[in-house]
């Protein structure tokens, strides 16, 4: 189940041409056209796999519908996922690693390879997010100023917080 959510994290959000597929401009491609490419270089897949991973998921990083799939987020690739701008609540949470802090402090958040900078929505999500690099610093996002000052935020299909970036003047360090 994981090798097969990395293999389609890898294709859905990051580098799709790498099995020949094309997304369209909200990252959607047919669930069929996906399993015959995956299939033709030689990861194939069944469609009762795919769905139990994208039904199983963790974080449900996939969604299916009518027929197509894409990833919710996380996206390096140019898509434009359509979501609409929400009030955030007061506060929300970014998990990262000390050897980022000095940059971090300079210039707030940056998206670096993703689209958005990613924040969670609660402390225990982004110490996990944090985690995955090290011993993880959670860092406090004071995002209804931010709203309020005229940042947009958007959440993703599965609840993981979006914006374009968070200027250091928001942000709490432990
Ligand atoms: C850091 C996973 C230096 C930032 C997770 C992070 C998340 C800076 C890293 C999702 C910086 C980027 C995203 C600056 C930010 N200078 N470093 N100015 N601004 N950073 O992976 O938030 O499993 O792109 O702190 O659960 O770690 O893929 O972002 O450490 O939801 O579904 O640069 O990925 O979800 O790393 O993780 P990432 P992230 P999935």
């Amino acid at each position: 189940m994981i090798r097969v959510s990395k293999y389609l994290s890898r294709h859905l959000r990051h580098d799709p041409q790498r099995i020949g597929l094309t997304l369209d401009a909200g990252g959607w491609v047919e669930v069929e056209e996906l399993l015959r490419a995956a299939a033709a270089h030689g990861f194939p897949i069944t469609s009762e796999e795919l769905r139990e991973v994208v039904a199983a998921n963790d974080k449900r990083r996939y969604a299916i519908e009518a027929g197509r799939i894409r990833a919710s987020q996380g996206h390096s690739v140019p898509v434009d996922l359509g979501l609409p701008a929400v009030q955030p609540p007061e506060v929300l949470y970014h998990g990262t690693v000390g050897r980022f802090l000095v940059a971090i402090r300079r210039e707030g958040l940056r998206p670096m390879n993703r689209h958005h900078v990613h924040l969670s929505p609660d402390r225990e999500t982004a110490t996990r997010v944090g985690s995955r690099r090290g011993v993880p610093v959670v860092l406090v996002v004071a995002a209804g100023v931010m709203h309020a000052d005229g940042h947009a935020f958007m959440r993703s299909e599965n609840g993981v917080w979006l914006v374009d970036s968070v200027p250091p003047g928001y942000l709490r360090f432990p």
